[in-house]
């Protein structure tokens, strides 16, 4: 599969989600528009497809009137007939764990054929409900259909998992998400507040853009190091950045893609990655930036707020994000 085709399934599921107006690369036209009207099963777009990059709101899940919104991705551990089956809902945590699933499919047995989504067949993506605590992983077959990945959850606390695959025959990506427990007493973390910079091993990463509910938002995500901009990122996945977005309090799911790819002929290897990504709603996100530079993948992450009107957030209406040197607090993590 080429890597337009594999752009393609991942702006499928992407639009489907969260639909429409997500602009990413050059990915528009024919599948983005067969993307959006995925939750709708006609095969054909409606209201012209993907608006490319600027942001102006066309395709959105409002558009049509009586054309419901889309549920975000995420929120359901079953979709379309397929389930994320954990063979444990709870983890022992400070331990790695041998942590083993199943996505099964409409015959209730075990996928086994996927679509590749930048390279990989499936990402689980592991975050503590208060968000903290990210981590992206690629889990390993081993065999009938069975995924197994070395684990450690550090702390106790309540965990959302969420399943990013394109099973073969499915009409679209799809995000399911599973709820697993570490037992224990813990701490909820506070949502940092809105922060620009985030700081990770060195790195200092500046997120620069408004995230517009309903809207496809650009955002520019900078890397630097020593004060000095980092020009030789390294692809990671396809790409020189991977942004995930998770809503406050219900853990609804965004992957977005960077505007452009390693070997494009245009996508420079930093200091900047663009994104463009679209929130369902106004409040607050977590942002969690991979990039991979020294060979080594890092994740820096950032709380961004989306809108004012009826902001759930409990310092509410700030729209753009207010520089602080205290936000970030990524973290380095693995990655099989
Ligand atoms: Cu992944």
């Amino acid at each position: 599969m080429n890597t337009a085709t594999k752009l393609g399934a991942f702006a499928l599921g992407l639009a489907a989600v969260f639909g429409g107006a997500v602009g990413i690369g050059n990915v528009t036209g024919p599948v983005g528009a067969a993307a959006e009207a995925g939750g709708q099963g006609n095969g054909q777009g409606q209201g012209g497809g993907h608006s490319g990059h600027g942001g102006s709101g066309s395709g959105s899940g409002t558009a049509g009137g009586d054309t419901p919104t889309p549920v975000p991705g995420g929120l359901q551990v079953s979709q379309d007939g397929y389930t994320f089956s954990p063979e444990a809902t709870t983890v022992k945590a400070g331990k790695e764990t041998d942590f083993r699933f199943t996505i099964d499919g409409p015959d209730g047995k075990p996928v086994t054929r996927y679509t590749l989504l930048h390279g990989k067949k499936l990402h689980l993506i592991v975050a503590r409900r208060d968000l903290s605590g990210f981590q992206h992983l690629h889990p390993t077959e081993a065999g009938g259909g069975v995924w197994t990945i070395p684990l450690t959850l550090p702390d106790a606390g309540a965990y959302r998992f969420f399943a990013d695959v394109q099973p073969e025959g499915a009409a679209k990506q799809l995000t399911l998400g599973t709820d697993v427990s570490a037992p224990g007493d813990f701490e909820p973390v506070p949502l940092p507040e809105a922060a620009q910079v985030a700081e990770v091993d060195g790195y200092e990463v500046r997120l620069d853009g408004t995230l517009e509910p309903g809207r496809s938002s650009k955002l520019t995500l900078t890397v630097s190091k020593d004060g000095a901009p980092v020009t030789d990122l390294e692809p990671y996945l396809e790409a020189y950045g991977h942004l995930v977005a998770l809503r406050d309090r219900d853990l609804a799911y965004l992957h977005v893609h960077p505007d452009g790819e390693p070997g494009d002929g245009k996508t420079r290897p930093g200091p900047a990655i663009t994104f463009y990504a679209e929130v369902p709603s106004s409040g607050a996100y977590r942002l969690y930036l991979d990039f991979q530079h020294g060979g080594k993948v890092r994740t820096a992450e950032f709380t961004a707020r989306a809108g004012t009107a009826g902001n759930p957030g409990k310092t509410g209406g700030t729209p753009t994000p207010a520089p602080s040197e205290s936000g970030g607090d990524g973290h380095d993590h693995e990655h099989g």
